[in-house]
């Protein structure tokens, strides 16, 4: 969708706004159901770039300790946990630049993603930048969606990260397509950006052809040491504003409701699932920061009468159609 008539959605009065958001929703979307991810940090810290929002950049004096590749049995005892409390996906992040083939790391990385993918749930990775090579590498090893953001606007990038480019981002998410796996792509809010970069960066994402199996949309964490440490909080009718232009935008994505939950109201977080917010991520910890409790989390679906989603293991990426001329990812 183009940037002027997302504009024109997300400056609808607010109840027209939510009320046109969750009627997509429902037409696309009728079973009620909310998608539980869990995640999972497999490499922590020291990563070289210079993302100025992250807590794991070694620019940065953070209170996060690096810890190496975890070793596999240790990843699949938090997988088999996260499977047992009810999560249909397991996402595990690494603080990577990005991953290259024939190396012990990403060959170490592979035979995590084949055990797990054994468990039945749905199996996404984010490790940063893939060549054509490394994201078929992973297909075969059975990674169902691979998350890589880009978090802002292509103006207002710059202002956020200087060790890669925004066509950086979307090489990664062409090759990503390529390879046949989904693509979950989206963004943070709180960023220092305004709406029209969001809208931007919204616009960049519902055009990718075909459109992503998932977007999450993160609020900022602020994270002492890292440059927004001091960023103040994102109002929370700016998030559902999001999220309901997001659902209008890509009405068969599933829309994330990621980092930021455990700062906002359970009102606050049922208006993003009004407005067409059906996955989150479960557990106690997100990649390094806290996320609410899984008891907490359970309590408020049953009170909305949401279900959680079944496992979906088998899914397979959206057929790609792409045409250079329109698809952003491609340029
Ligand atoms: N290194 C990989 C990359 O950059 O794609 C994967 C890990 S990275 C931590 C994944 C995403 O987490 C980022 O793109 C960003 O959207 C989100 N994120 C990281 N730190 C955050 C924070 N402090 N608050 C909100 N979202 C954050
Ligand atoms: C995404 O969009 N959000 C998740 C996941 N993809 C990898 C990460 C959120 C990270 C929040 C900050 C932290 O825990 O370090
Ligand atoms: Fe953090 Fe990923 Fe940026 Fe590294 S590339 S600093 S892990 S967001």
């Amino acid at each position: 969708m183009k940037f002027e008539q997302l504009k024109e959605i997300y400056e609808l009065p607010f109840f027209e706004l939510i009320h046109k958001a969750h009627e997509v929703h429902v037409a696309n979307w009728p079973e009620k159901e909310i998608q539980l991810c869990t995640l999972l940090s497999i490499k922590t810290g020291g990563c070289s770039e210079d993302c100025s929002y992250c807590s794991q950049s070694s620019r940065y004096k953070t209170d996060i300790e690096r810890e190496p590749l975890m070793e596999l049995d240790a990843v699949m005892e938090s997988a088999t946990a996260a499977r047992d409390n009810g999560s249909t996906r397991f996402c595990m992040g690494a603080a990577w630049k990005g991953v290259r083939k024939g190396t012990k790391q990403f060959d170490d990385v592979l035979e995590i993603v084949r055990n797990v993918a054994g468990l039945g749930m749905e199996v996404c990775t984010t490790l940063g930048e893939l060549g054509a090579e490394e994201a078929k590498q992973l297909k075969e090893a059975g990674v169902t969606a691979y998350n890589h953001n880009l978090d802002t606007s292509r103006e207002h990038y710059p202002n956020i990260v200087t060790s890669h480019t925004y066509d950086d981002r979307l090489n990664t998410i062409r090759n990503v397509q390529d390879a046949g796996m989904s693509v979950c792509c989206g963004g943070i809010l709180g960023l220092g950006e305004t709406s029209d970069d969001r809208l931007k960066m919204l616009e960049v994402i519902s055009e990718f052809n075909p459109q992503p199996e998932s977007v999450p949309i993160n609020s900022l964490m602020p994270m002492p040491g890292t440059p927004l440490a001091e960023s103040s909080s994102v109002d929370i009718f700016d998030v559902v504003r999001m999220i309901a232009v997001t659902r209008i935008a890509c009405p068969k994505a599933k829309v994330r409701l990621s980092a930021g939950r455990s700062n906002m109201s359970e009102e606050g977080q049922t208006m993003c699932f009004y407005a067409g917010s059906n996955s989150i991520f479960y557990g106690e910890k997100l990649l390094t920061t806290v996320n609410p409790a899984i008891k907490k989390d359970l309590k408020l679906i049953e009170k909305l009468g949401i279900n959680p989603l079944k496992p979906n293991p088998e899914m397979d990426a959206p057929g790609q159609e792409c045409d250079k001329e329109l698809s952003p990812c491609c340029k």
